[in-house]
């Protein structure tokens, strides 16, 4: 079958919305054989939980690196316009980072809770771009909302994730010598057994603000969502899925990072989420550009380079 590549031109217009607002949906831009795709390979993966899938038959499951054992995912992410969207909107060349699966099976659709992404990985920097598409159509009332301009309040907050130091006075004290001593804190087995309460959350950082009991106060931004489109977000934006309502199909999304060359290693006391596999066969130092491993994080996409 012939792939189709980035089905029209991105805008200018959404380029700024993209600056000011922390997010835009880009509606119509990729093709249904490309719908197909993500519809087959989020199956295959709801089909082949492995130790990165946290939820398995509850009403959230989540998967991270799904790409990594699903083949049509890994087509998505290695050939389809995905790598260029993302690179038009920062106009500049973009390297992947990971993804992950939201599998929400039919019936009463979970909620996915407010937060912001970046404070889960060793990563730093503006140009961190979240790429979300759904198999399904998924109107605003279980797909995705931001906090207009929040990318740019300049403050990461704690994930909503970990176990309470409370709770293990002696683990979280070993812990937080070994952030001291410079160890990264989710090695390389957690790719085989993960979940997001091995790490101790980071009282370091502000809890996040309580937006479902006072959502007047913020500026919430929404949309319906329809197969062919891609929403983009800023990884510092706050943002969440909305649910509590019964769809009689799934709400099966997929979520891809992806880099800018602004974008470098950062070892956070707030990690929750592994490094990708590959990087642990390097010691990265904080500060050092993600560009530092290029075969870890080849470019997926550049300014000029031709379409898929
Ligand atoms: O699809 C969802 O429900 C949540 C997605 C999300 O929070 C994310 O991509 O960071």
């Amino acid at each position: 079958m012939t792939m189709t590549g980035l089905l029209r031109p991105i805008t200018t217009d959404e380029i700024q919305a993209f600056d000011r607002d922390g997010a835009v949906l880009l509606k119509g831009v990729i093709g249904q054989e490309w719908v197909d795709i993500l519809a087959e390979g989020l199956e295959f993966a709801n089909n082949h939980p492995d130790g990165m899938s946290a939820g398995v038959s509850e009403p959230l499951r989540i998967d991270q690196f799904p790409a990594s054992h699903s083949p049509k995912l890994k087509e998505l992410m290695d050939e389809s316009p995905i790598a260029e969207i993302v690179g038009s909107i920062l106009q500049d060349s973009v390297r992947f980072y990971m993804d992950q699966m939201f599998y929400k099976p039919a019936g009463l659709i979970a909620p996915s809770a407010w937060h912001q992404d970046t404070c889960y990985y060793n990563v730093d920097g503006h140009q961190l771009v979240r790429a979300w598409v759904c198999a399904d159509e998924a109107p605003r009332n279980v797909s995705m909302e931001v906090i207009r301009g929040s990318h740019k309040w300049n403050v990461t907050y704690r994930p909503p994730v970990g176990m309470d130091p409370a709770a293990d006075p002696k683990g979280a004290a070993q812990l937080e010598a070994d952030f001291a001593n410079g160890k990264v804190l989710i090695g390389r087995e957690a790719h085989d057994h993960w979940t997001y309460f091995d790490s101790f959350l980071d009282p370091g950082l502000p809890v996040l603000p309580q937006i479902d009991t006072q959502r007047e106060s913020f500026d919430i931004l929404g949309w319906d969502y329809e197969p062919g489109d891609v929403l983009l977000f800023h990884g510092n934006i706050l943002h969440s899925a909305r649910g509590g309502v019964e769809l009689n199909h799934p709400r099966r999304s997929h979520a891809s990072l992806w880099a800018g060359p602004d974008v470098s290693y950062l070892r956070r006391r707030s990690q929750s989420i592994p490094d990708p596999l590959p990087l642990y066969d390097h010691t990265p130092s904080d500060g050092q550009p993600l560009g530092d491993f290029p075969d870890v994080f080849p470019v997926a996409w550049a300014p000029g380079q031709s379409a898929h």
